[in-house]
């Protein structure tokens, strides 16, 4: 049962200091295999986008307008950042993205991403991608300093929508080695881009973490924004995450009813759009992956589609069963997804599971949570709890077990 802002408010200026932090609402969910989670209600949002934990614990959350908050090691607002590029909210776009570099105590680095428009006709855009340092003040806030853009879209095109723009660092036992910056990259909403290699559009993007183009990436040496493709034929992806066991793992928005989770193996082809297990909102419809084998079968796809965004594989011991599985948040399902990944399956198959078995399934929706909110990003807090921010005006809920 969901509270009113007002009621809680009143509750916390009543209740005396306790354990719970924000509001501390609580109200238990339990999926559709009936095993139960416990919804803690943190702090609320204004189009909260992303969030990444620091090492000390505070968070960091997006909202697609712009801002940028620091969250105490409650989970509640502490103060903003600033010094934050200028970004335009126009339909999908804004800020994205925010993740710290794994030797962040070190060089307190950042990575964000967000949306630009183009300098000389303002109805073109496209997704930008800065390093920047972060200073924390002891008021609360804080301020980015030092803000370079290492990469961006090319090219810019007209319309609002499939920026995808997430972002991860690869650990060492990744494919290619650690220490990588990753970009998912949508297709505008164009089609086409998706499977052409002069577009980094509808791509996943490997860099080097000063964006600089590493000379082992597959298509290394054809020259410009070719150079940085890792994999192709992707559509929105707006979740990307590593395996314990270093596997790459990106979902994307697919057309109606083509949503995917997708193994992503160096230089493979995803297949969009010409092969989606959906068809397109125009009614045009579009062969399945079945079809043809050139492409990569997606490891699990929905129909319906879930509409997938923010995605954690959970390493954590707080929810002992679930170690490895996948968290991905659903919008127009309004769920909290969960997926198991087939470890003998993929072991078996090795690089190109799909064109070894067409039908073969190396991840499977296992359960869903659902509690009557679009679920934007997931994440997964130090304390092994996972961390789910709701889309548009919303919660930080903390999840726990039981
Ligand atoms: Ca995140
Ligand atoms: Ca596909």
């Amino acid at each position: 049962m969901r509270h009113s802002i007002i009621s809680l408010a009143l509750l916390s200026a009543i209740l005396p200091a306790c354990a719970l932090a924000g509001t501390g609402d609580t109200e238990t969910v339990t999926g559709t295999k009936g095993t139960t989670v416990t919804l803690t209600e943190l702090e609320t949002f204004d189009g909260a986008w992303a969030m990444t934990f620091l090492p000390d614990g505070r968070a960091l959350v997006t909202e697609q307008s712009g801002r940028l908050w620091l969250l105490d090691r409650n989970g509640a607002k502490a103060g903003e950042i600033k010094g934050l590029p200028k970004v335009t909210e126009r339909g999908q776009g804004g800020l994205g993205d925010i993740i710290v570099d794994p030797d962040f105590t070190r060089n307190r680095r950042v990575y964000l991403s967000y949306v630009e428009r183009d300098k000389d006709d303002s109805k073109r855009s496209g997704a930008a991608v800065e390093v920047a340092t972060l200073s924390l003040s002891n008021a609360g806030g804080g301020r980015l300093t030092g803000r370079e853009v290492i990469w961006r879209q090319f090219p810019k095109t007209t319309g609002n929508g499939h920026y995808g723009h997430r972002l991860a660092i690869s650990p060492d036992n990744a494919e290619g080695g650690g220490g990588k910056l990753f970009i998912t990259s949508g297709e505008r909403q164009k089609f086409t881009p998706s499977q052409n290699m002069d577009m980094n559009l509808g791509k996943v993007v490997r860099l080097n973490k000063d964006g600089s183009i590493p000379d082992d990436n597959p298509f290394h040496g054809q020259g410009g924004v070719t150079d940085e493709i890792w994999t192709l034929g992707h559509r929105n992806p707006l979740g990307i995450d590593f395996a314990a066991d270093g596997t790459l793992w990106v979902h994307e928005m697919g057309p109606r009813h083509g949503d995917e989770l997708n193994r992503i193996v160096r230089s493979e082809n995803y297949g969009y759009p010409v092969v989606s297990n959906g068809d397109h909102y125009s009614g045009v419809e579009i062969p399945d992956h079945s079809t043809n084998p050139v492409y990569e079968n997606p490891a699990a796809w929905w129909d319906p589609a879930i509409s997938p965004a923010g995605f954690v594989i959970y390493d954590g011991d707080l929810f002992s069963d679930w170690s490895g599985d996948g968290f991905i948040g659903g919008l127009s399902s309004q769920a909290l997804v969960r997926v198991v990944f087939d470890k003998d399956k993929i072991d078996n198959v090795g690089g190109s599971p799909s064109k070894t078995d067409m039908r073969e399934t190396i991840a499977t929706e296992a359960e869903r949570y659902e509690w009557g909110a679009r679920i934007r990003e997931v994440e997964q807090g130090p304390d092994g709890a996972i961390y789910v921010l709701e889309d548009g005006e919303g919660r930080l809920l903390k999840l726990t077990p039981g």
